[in-house]
């Protein structure tokens, strides 16, 4: 049985280890309202940068993930992992190749129970994730909906996630992916700026992540958890 505590998350704050967040600004963030941390980002990711950020998000009672792309960042302690896998990086080492390893020479560290697969649809290409994954963003509505199917139907994948990262997506995609999906839980991320734009997001997708915004933006950011939520 794959763990399933995400299916309730509808809005998500993502923190990154490498950027600074203040503690006032932290708890802010933790007592949004806000149904869970996500920790992760695309560089300068480190064990001690993780268990720092960790420790700090532990002071409150919301759930945190972590999501692990690097093996040497596998701080015990997070609710869940999220292990991505890129479904349109031209590397094959992120749709499969790290994950191997990481098997290979840690699987008999790896909590099973608490670890979820996430298949990554990149569509910003210019975005560092589609930059270092060498993600082939040049996709037609129909590549777009057979990625997500792919990974939905034929890997049975239990999280998919559509991320614009640093820009707002396309909505109507977004829904559309959403519609063909039988089995897997969408998780939007990308661009959104405010409320607006999280409503939006809600409205195609089942999770909504508000990242950069936090650092950008905190009353903004803040504002989002409402309109999601309600
Ligand atoms: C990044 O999808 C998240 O992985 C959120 O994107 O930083 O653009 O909000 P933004």
């Amino acid at each position: 049985m794959f763990p399933t505590f995400y299916k309730q998350w509808r809005h998500v704050f993502k923190l990154d280890p490498d950027r600074e967040i203040h503690d006032e600004a932290l708890e802010k963030v933790c007592l949004s309202g806000t149904d869970a941390i996500l920790v992760g980002g695309s560089s300068g990711i480190t064990f001690d940068n993780t268990v720092d950020l960790l420790s700090r998000i532990r002071r409150y009672e919301l759930p945190c993930a972590l999501e692990l792309s690097d093996p040497s960042c596998g701080v015990p302690g997070f609710d869940g992992y999220f292990i991505p896998m890129v479904l349109n990086s031209k590397k094959q080492e992120w749709l499969i190749g790290h994950h191997v390893e990481a098997i290979r020479d840690f699987g008999r560290l790896i909590p099973w129970d608490s670890v979820i697969g996430e298949a990554y649809l990149v569509l910003n290409p210019d975005s560092t994730v589609a930059r270092l994954t060498e993600a082939d963003t040049d996709l037609s509505e129909g590549d777009s909906l057979a990625y997500a199917q792919l990974a939905d139907r034929l890997w049975n994948v239990p999280v998919l996630y559509v991320e614009y990262s640093g820009t707002f997506g396309d909505m109507r995609l977004v829904r559309r992916i959403r519609e063909g999906l039988q089995q897997a839980h969408l998780f939007y991320g990308g661009g959104i700026d405010g409320p607006g734009k999280a409503r939006e997001a809600a409205e195609a997708a089942q999770t909504v992540v508000v990242g950069n915004l936090v650092y950008d933006d905190l009353d903004a950011a803040l504002a989002t958890v409402h309109a999601v939520k309600n």
